[in-house]
């Protein structure tokens, strides 16, 4: 059946037909007239953000709790660009969004008309599809592919740009009742003949490590994983993206690999014989120097997009699939090889060297004579608000410390700008999970340099009653950069110090977060010695009806440990300055 409607209201009929419930936006003239039915829908609440790339990034973090495609929207010119960092940080991080933006008039593209930019172009490269439509007719075809595409396969993000009179104009509203995208069929299927060699590789191997990335957790498949990590007992590791994809708490679990990693997830990497890479992309963060990069083992590389493999390191055993389907046909596969072949993986020698490891160098650190220790901090956010809680993260030292010492249990628990490394994450990420997660815990653990980015996504939480809590680690500067310039720049601090400190010039914290957050409607709160943490948090835990903020005022000293610097090998991993592990006494398998 087919209905006479404005194109604005056809798109917004689109929206709610494709399960929109949530717009992270903010109007402006090309735009305007898909806000004047957006008024009236029932189905959809649209979200005045203060900045577009806030609307970016809570539609990321609505998406990446609910497993949903998150929805932002923005005017044309300035407001289709402020979304391109966070676009970009979706496509490297596999995020499904989709990003609707206003266009000048047709008649008026490539005029340098006012408020024109090619956002479409810009963002070619940065997102998985894009379209520019100008035609009201095709609005609802597009919307139906658009959250297809980004939704399926590998996630991605979709820009959809509709020129202003394309909204205007009269058409006709038909939903498709089925969607032809010839080229786009992504292979989720295993190929029976890969999972079997997969199987052989891993009951043949010795020194098997089950390498995990955030494909784990965007195919569902915590449950599958387990199976297949506790029926082999091989050892794992989680990527910064895979935080929550397998439990902290188990004993088969080495924590995380790359730059800052744990030492027996790198130890484990580098002496592997096999790896079993499921929807990881053997980022340099994660390979360092990638010629020396776990250098005597064979890779099974499974991973829905076909392109990731053998992109950074050749895969004797490729699996092109979604990850779910290839780790339940895996454990079948072995459980059959098992019983027909007597074939069975045997790895408890290594198991047993990995777990000593483990048990020899846990993360840890030295709390300051004086002040808080950041890590401290997060450990107590961590263990009073519990497993329950939903965390995102800015960039930086602080991100480093949530990954290392929150208690990751489940997947979806853990959100952070992984590939793209984006300050300003935080806030509007926790701010979209919150309303993913409407009645539960969410924390955004930023950095005083990172806060200063977005922290105008406040005012929206307050106003939007998304009671989000933010801890500031304050350590009155722009602390990974200055960990770099400790290290690798002889203590010279060239413009890293931020002055929001008790220490700043003429002792003026600038500006002072607590004043901030209660400008901005939020109760505020400062702690700055450990006699007040716990106390501090269960305070923060104990307000429901509003954002709360919380100054954390630590030690500006400390660093992140374990380091490998980049561009070095994992060998030369470091777990404090100057100091490496002792592999003497290890008996290498
Ligand atoms: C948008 C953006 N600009 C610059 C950087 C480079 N950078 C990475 S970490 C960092 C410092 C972050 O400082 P802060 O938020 O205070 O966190 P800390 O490291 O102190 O925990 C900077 C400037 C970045 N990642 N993103």
């Amino acid at each position: 059946m087919t209905e006479q409607l404005t194109g604005a209201q056809s798109l917004v009929r689109a929206l709610e037909q494709a399960g929109v419930d949530t717009i992270f936006g903010i109007p402006g003239g090309a735009i305007l007239p898909a806000y004047d039915p957006l008024f009236d829908s029932k189905q959809i609440r649209h979200i005045l953000v203060r900045h577009e790339q806030g609307a970016g990034h809570a539609a990321q973090g609505y998406a990446q709790v609910t497993g949903r495609v998150g929805v932002c929207m923005a005017t044309s010119g300035p407001g289709a660009t402020n979304l391109v960092t966070a676009i970009a940080d979706a496509y490297m991080d596999s995020v499904p969004i989709v990003a609707i933006t206003g266009q000048v008039a047709s008649h008026l593209i490539g005029t340098d008309g006012f408020q024109e930019a090619d956002i479409r172009g810009i963002t070619m490269p940065i997102t998985k599809h894009s379209y520019l439509v100008t035609d009201a007719a095709e609005i609802p075809r597009v919307i139906a592919e658009a959250f297809h595409i980004a939704g399926t396969g590998r996630p991605g993000p979709v820009l959809v740009d509709i020129a202003k009179d394309a909204l205007q104009a009269e058409t006709t509203y038909a939903w498709p009742s089925e969607l032809a995208l010839p080229g786009y069929r992504p292979t989720t299927r295993p190929h029976g003949k890969q999972v079997r060699e997969a199987a052989r590789l891993i009951a043949e191997s010795q020194r098997p490590v089950l390498y995990v990335g955030g494909g784990v957790i965007k195919a569902d498949a915590f449950a599958e994983l387990k199976v297949l990590a506790e029926m082999t007992q091989i050892p794992v590791v989680t990527t910064l993206m895979a935080r929550g994809a397998f439990p902290d708490s188990h004993e088969l679990h080495l924590g995380m690999p790359g730059m800052h990693g744990t030492v027996a997830a790198v130890a484990a990497l580098q002496r592997s014989d096999l790896l079993i890479s499921l929807g990881a992309r053997f980022d340099d963060r994660v390979t360092g120097k990638l010629s020396t990069f776990a250098p005597g083992a064979k890779i099974i590389h499974a991973d829905i997009d076909p392109a990731e493999i053998s992109k950074n390191r050749a895969a004797d055993v490729p699996i092109v699939g979604d990850c779910r389907e290839v780790i339940a046909d895996l454990v079948a596969m072995l459980q059959k090889q098992t019983a027909e072949d007597d074939l069975t993986v045997d790895c408890s020698a290594w198991k047993a060297q990995m777990l000593g490891i483990k048990a020899k160098y846990p993360v840890g650190y030295d709390k300051p004579e004086a002040g808080l220790a950041p890590q401290t901090v997060i450990e107590r956010i961590s263990a009073i608000a519990g497993p329950n809680a939903t965390y995102a993260a800015g960039v930086g030292q602080h991100q480093m410390w949530a990954a290392h010492y929150v208690d990751f249990e489940r997947p979806r628990q853990w959100l952070n700008s992984g590939g793209a490394g984006t300050m300003g994450y935080a806030v509007p990420a926790a701010m979209g999970a919150q309303v993913g997660l409407p009645g539960e815990v969410v924390w955004a653990i930023d950095g005083d340099g990172c806060f200063q980015m977005t922290n105008q996504e406040l005012a929206t939480c307050a106003i939007e009653n998304i009671p989000i809590k933010v801890a500031v680690i304050n350590n009155s500067s722009l602390g990974m950069v200055r960990q770099w310039q400790t290290l690798l720049y002889n203590e010279r601090y060239s413009n890293t110090d931020l002055n929001t400190g008790p220490e700043s010039i003429g002792a003026r914290r600038i500006p002072d977060f607590l004043k901030l957050a209660e400008a901005y409607g939020c109760v505020g709160l400062r702690c700055e010695s450990e006699a007040d943490l716990d106390a501090t948090i269960e305070k923060a835990m104990s307000i429901t009806d509003r954002p709360v903020v919380i100054d954390f005022v630590v030690e500006r000293d400390a660093m992140v440990w374990p380091m490998i610097h980049g561009g070095a090998s994992n060998d030369e991993i470091q777990i404090a300055r100057d100091l490496a592990p002792d592999w003497d006494d290890e008996e290498v398998l």
